[in-house]
């Protein structure tokens, strides 16, 4: 698949690392950034890390999807991401995925180099059809039941597989009507948005129904709540527990996983990799 200047072969797994520039991000615990600037090396910083360690894309996001975190205006997410998708382009040899629902950004992430857009809300907002499509550039659209607000309420599905199936065909034949061909498109199930501990157990372990519809499938399970539920360990403990769903994943037919933590996911999934060639 051609992700903006480069070409991945996806019959070889790829880890998707997380380079979160939001002040609140989970996976630096927190930590505030005095300035722009700072947070752009530390960004930089893990950025090199993570293709040192074998990713092939890294995910920039600038919005925060955390329930109760601040809404962001299209500027501030500008200024967050577009100085980090510069650096790395000018540095990395790594697709830039913009992880973002906002029109102007997708815009200008790809003008900047990115080559992958990776929607939480599946091209939902005003506008963001059509400016995903005058991009030309390869989509994730994740499925998310309601809101970052509220999702994880009373999160209900008839099946939760069946019913993310549909609304993919569904989608899709939107994109395409937008101008996005399928050929395109990239599917994610979207772990832990809308989703209770059993429909995301009940998401992975069928998994292969999803991948049936064709497409690639990217999954983000890294240190989210149904490996900490499962295990009971704190975020930074979570580890072992994600290696164990990358691979289930990969097994199960995912393309990409997204993970913070991609040395290890490297190492796992091309041990897996190697033995599911061997003949
Ligand atoms: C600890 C660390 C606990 C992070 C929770 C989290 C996905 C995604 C996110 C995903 C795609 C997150 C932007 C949530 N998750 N994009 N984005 N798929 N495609 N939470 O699963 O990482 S943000």
């Amino acid at each position: 698949m051609q992700f903006a200047s480069q070409w991945l072969d996806l019959s070889e797994p790829h880890v998707m690392g997380v380079v979160n520039v939001t002040p609140d991000s989970f996976s630096d615990g927190g930590s505030l950034f005095p300035s722009q600037s700072l947070c752009l090396d530390a960004a930089m910083s893990r950025a090199r890390d993570m293709v040192a360690e074998g990713a092939s894309f890294l995910d920039i996001g600038g919005e925060s999807t955390r329930p109760g975190a601040e809404p962001v205006s299209a500027q501030q997410e500008l200024d967050r991401v577009i100085p980090v998708i510069e650096a790395i382009k000018a540095s990395l040899d790594v697709v830039v995925s913009i992880d973002t629902s906002t029109p102007q950004v997708m815009l200008e992430a790809a003008a900047a180099g990115a080559g992958l857009i990776n929607d939480v809300r599946a091209l939902g907002r005003a506008g963001a059809l059509s400016a995903a499509a005058s991009t030309a550039l390869p989509v994730c659209l994740m499925h998310m039941q309601g809101d970052p607000k509220t999702m994880q309420d009373n999160p209900v599905y008839e099946s939760v597989v069946h019913d993310i199936g549909d609304y993919f065909k569904q989608r899709v034949s939107e994109c395409e009507h937008a101008g996005i061909a399928a050929q395109k498109i990239l599917l994610d199930p979207g772990f832990g948005f809308g989703k209770s501990l059993a429909h995301n157990l009940q998401l992975l372990n069928q998994l292969q129904s999803l991948a049936n519809q064709g497409l690639p499938l990217l999954v983000g399970m890294s240190r989210k709540s149904m490996i900490g539920n499962v295990l009971n360990r704190p975020v930074d403990e979570r580890l072992h527990g994600g290696l164990a769903v990358a691979i289930m994943a990969y097994e199960r037919g995912a393309h990409i996983i997204r993970v913070h933590d991609v040395g290890p996911t490297v190492d796992a999934l091309r041990m897996a990799h190697a033995v599911m060639s061997s003949i």
